[in-house]
């Protein structure tokens, strides 16, 4: 199952409230065709979104964050997971697609191939964490879902995904376009 497989299917467990954060290339456009917008699209800025989705998380505590992020977003990233991990936001959630390479650019390998993502999560501080390989057990992802969206604290899911390798177009909307129509939906 690929990265993109695995949003189209969140589609059915979001209630429509959540504010989602997507990691730039791939994620976020997969996020803008598959789920409902407007929603946080990152462009160019890798590495933002878990910064991007704790500031939101602190800004606007009444509503639910999701981050779904790329494996090579979260690893360049990585600095602000201690943040997070030293506040813990209740309301923000943090999926990582992890297909083990910057497939956006090429598919050329990430590091996440020798990394254990659990003991990284769990020295962060997280107590709220999981890592599924939806390759091998589909069928668990359902329930993977459910426990990190109605998670009562910080949580994050990390999922093995195959390489997406098909593109799709770009978000049509300027990063302020995205902005201003985020700020008026
Ligand atoms: C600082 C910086 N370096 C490199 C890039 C080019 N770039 C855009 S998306 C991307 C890959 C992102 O990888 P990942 O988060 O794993 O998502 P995937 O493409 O695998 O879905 C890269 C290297 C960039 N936008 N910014
Ligand atoms: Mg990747």
């Amino acid at each position: 199952m690929k990265g993109a497989e695995v949003i189209e299917k969140l589609n059915d467990f979001l209630t429509g409230e959540e504010i989602i954060v997507g990691s730039n290339g791939n994620v976020s456009r997969q996020i803008y065709n598959f789920l409902s917008q407007p929603q946080v699209y990152l462009r160019g800025s890798m590495g933002l979104p878990m910064s991007i989705g704790l500031g939101l998380a602190l800004a606007q505590p009444e509503k639910e964050i999701l981050v779904i992020t790329g494996d090579g977003n979260f690893l360049m990233g990585l600095s602000t997971m201690t943040t997070i991990g030293n506040i813990l936001p209740k309301n923000l959630r943090i999926m990582i697609l992890d297909n083990k390479t910057y497939a956006t650019t090429g598919g050329q390998e990430t590091v996440s191939e020798s990394l254990d993502y659990l003991k990284l999560l769990e020295g962060f501080g997280i107590k709220h964490y999981g890592s599924l390989n939806v390759i091998e057990s589909p069928t668990m992802l359902e329930k993977a879902f459910e426990i990190l969206l109605t998670s009562d604290q910080t949580a994050v899911l990390h999922i093995v995904v195959d390489e997406d390798i098909e593109k799709l177009e770009n978000i049509p909307w300027h990063p302020v376009e995205i902005k201003e129509k985020f700020l008026n939906r």
